[in-house]
């Protein structure tokens, strides 16, 4: 009987080149053959955390070398902003991403939209988890619970303190059976806070953040994947400070769930909202029901993804101009209704 040369491993950590899988139940230092180094077309090509690898052995079996990248069911990306092209893969074959953000200085809407839509986009499902339940006093903790929550329509939103415990059973929920998920948030959120409590071990460290406002030191500077207790899996990342958002189409939609209904309701097929008769969009703005920062926070979001579209697809490029001016004007008239009703009430 011939020994098969490659077996199947999963990637469990990478740092600058450098590799950790897991296989037969031990983890070992993995590098890449020069093949697939030299005929990746982009770091979409290479291997990340979460990764089912094949792999040769080497050392008396003590180190791999990794041929090829099994296909992915999710990939997790991150577009640098205002860098090149290429988006960062961050992981691969999760079921769920878990978007951390703390409800002290940490709390910030328009990170959470951003991560939203990059967690849809993964292929994977969001839940996002407020941590640092214990520094809010119970009024503040109710409101931006419940703006979280309507910045998240279609997402699970648990609240978590790692002092008291508040909220870990239903972080532990969403990985039973095995679910392997990502964290994601910037630095400072309590990511790897929540990552020990779930391991129930220092897995890893964990750093204070700025007192004046709440800033993190960049504690974790690796991608890592824990075996947990429970039985899910868990990928701790670097918090990043910019979360650019990659266009693929579906992310936007059903981070923003909410204006994608209510668009449907809308007279023309291609409304834009902003002006057209029947424009669901714009009655729920009237009506108060859609807030105008929700509606412009989209507008922002759409204007990034479609910038990004049109880099890679000129034909589109008037169409989207034009739909993007308009929808400008709309925000416009949104803003100027908000302060009308300020100034009247
Ligand atoms: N009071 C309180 N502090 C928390 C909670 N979760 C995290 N912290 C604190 O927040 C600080 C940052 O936590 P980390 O877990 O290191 O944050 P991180 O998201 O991993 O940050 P990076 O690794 O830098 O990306 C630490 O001092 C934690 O003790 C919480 O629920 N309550
Ligand atoms: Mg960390
Ligand atoms: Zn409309």
């Amino acid at each position: 009987m011939e020994d098969d040369p490659y077996a199947a491993a999963l990637v469990t950590a990478e740092r600058k080149g450098l590799y950790t899988v897991w296989l037969d139940g031990r983890e070992l230092p993995a590098v890449l053959t020069g093949k697939l180094l030299g005929g990746a077309a982009s770091r979409l090509d290479l291997p990340v955390v979460g990764d089912d690898v094949d792999v040769s052995l080497h050392d008396g079996g003590l180190k791999a070398v990794i041929h090829a990248v099994r296909p992915r069911s999710s990939l997790l990306l991150r577009k640098e902003l205002g860098g090149g092209l290429d988006a960062q893969p961050l992981a691969a074959n999760i079921g769920k991403v878990l978007i951390v953000m703390g409800l002290d200085g940490n709390y910030n809407i328009a990170r959470l939209e951003r991560l939203l839509v990059a967690a849809w986009d993964s292929g994977a499902v969001p839940v996002v988890v407020l941590t640092k339940a214990d520094l809010c006093g119970p009024d503040e903790l109710a409101e931006k619970t419940a703006a979280a929550g309507k910045a998240a329509p279609g997402a699970v939103t648990i609240r978590l303190s790692a002092l008291t415990g508040e909220g870990v059973e239903k972080v532990e929920a969403e990985l039973a059976g095995g679910v392997r998920c990502c964290v994601v948030g910037s630095s400072g959120a309590g990511k790897s806070t929540l990552l020990n409590r779930l391991a129930g071990r220092e897995a890893a460290e964990t750093g204070a953040v700025r007192e004046a406002d709440s800033r993190g030191r960049h504690t974790t500077t690796a991608r890592q994947l824990y075996f947990l207790p429970c039985g899910g899996q868990l990928i701790d990342t670097p918090g990043v400070r910019e979360f650019g958002v990659e266009y693929s189409g579906g992310g936007l939609d059903a981070s923003f769930g909410d204006i994608a209904e209510l668009a449907a309701g809308c007279r023309f097929k291609d409304c834009s909202h902003s002006g057209e008769p029947g424009c669901a969009v714009a009655a729920a703005l009237e009506a108060g029901t859609l807030a105008p920062e929700r509606l412009k926070s989209y507008g922002k979001l759409r204007r990034e993804t479609e910038r990004r579209e049109r880099l890679s697809d000129p034909k589109k490029r008037l169409l989207a101009k034009r739909k993007l001016r308009a929808f400008g004007r709309l925000q416009r008239e949104a803003e100027e209704r908000k302060r009308r009703l300020r100034g009247g009430g």
